[in-house]
């Protein structure tokens, strides 16, 4: 079939024949290409940085385990608790991978954040920097170091409230439900709630840097910087379909 004499391609022609237009044109394409690559090349390496699931909880003292972040992170990826008892980390394990057992989740980097004393500045960027934060939480210990946990929670509180980004995603997974009798979540909440709250009022009781502004618990566990969300499970046990659920639910 001919061309009609006033289709594009007739219009276009003269210009393809001059040598310096159709090199003008081809560098253009060139460098739009080159551009989507860099673009989708950034894209792939430094997205991830946001996009972080950060998983962060105290570390085990005096002869106690830790809460069981490396647990946590192992029945993640692997789908399986690890075989051998976990010694206590030194150095952050971080991986990039579809968490097992779920269907629907994309990949996401994970980071199992030790709880040591020593890495806390690294700890203070990586939470202002990750997507979902994962707090694990030995449940097992509750009321014993109720103290030690509230103070680990209001510090990760504190930081979140100097972020001008959309409210971040916590998690507070009670871990080791196997170890002790029925926890109920919302008693959880309440007596974590309440020790916060207790804590904020004897580090800054006129408010101030120190304060993370919350009256009550429940402006305490949602406001504009973050919301709070609690479930419970078992990691050595490979009970973890609620963190799936809650990540599947973000
Ligand atoms: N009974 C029971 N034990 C658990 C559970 N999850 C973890 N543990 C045990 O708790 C201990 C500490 O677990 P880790 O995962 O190493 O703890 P962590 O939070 O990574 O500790 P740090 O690396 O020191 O910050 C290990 O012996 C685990 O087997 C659980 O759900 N139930
Ligand atoms: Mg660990």
């Amino acid at each position: 079939m001919l061309l009609e004499e006033n289709s594009l391609f007739w219009k276009v022609l003269p210009f393809l024949e001059n040598k310096f237009t159709v090199a003008i044109v081809s560098s253009c394409v060139c460098l739009f290409l080159l551009i989507c690559i860099w673009v989708l090349y950034v894209k792939r390496h430094y997205s991830p940085v946001r996009s972080k699931i950060l998983i962060v909880g105290r570390s085990g003292e005096d002869e106690q385990p830790g809460s069981g972040k490396s647990t946590l992170y192992h029945v993640l990826r692997t789908g399986k608790a690890p075989k051998f008892q976990s010694v206590t980390s030194m150095v952050p394990n971080e991986g990039t991978f579809i968490p097992r057992g779920s269907k629907t989740l994309k990949e996401a980097n994970f980071v199992d954040f030790p709880g040591n004393e020593r890495l806390k500045t690294e700890l203070e960027d990586q939470v202002l920097h990750a997507k979902v934060i994962i707090y694990v939480l030995d449940v097992s210990r509750l009321e014993t170091e109720i103290r030690k946990e509230a103070i680990s929670v209001y510090n990760i509180f504190k930081l979140l409230k100097k972020r001008n980004r959309k409210a971040i995603p916590i998690l507070i997974f009670c871990n080791k439900i196997d170890l002790c009798e029925s926890f109920p979540l919302d008693k959880v909440r309440q007596i974590l709630g309440e020790e916060i709250l207790k804590y904020q009022r004897e580090v800054a009781p006129s408010g101030g840097d120190e304060s993370v502004l919350a009256t009550n618990i429940d402006s305490l566990l949602a406001c504009s910087q973050y919301v709070v969300s609690f479930e419970s499970g078992s990691a050595a046990q490979g009970v973890v379909e609620p963190v799936i659920h809650f990540l599947d639910r973000i």
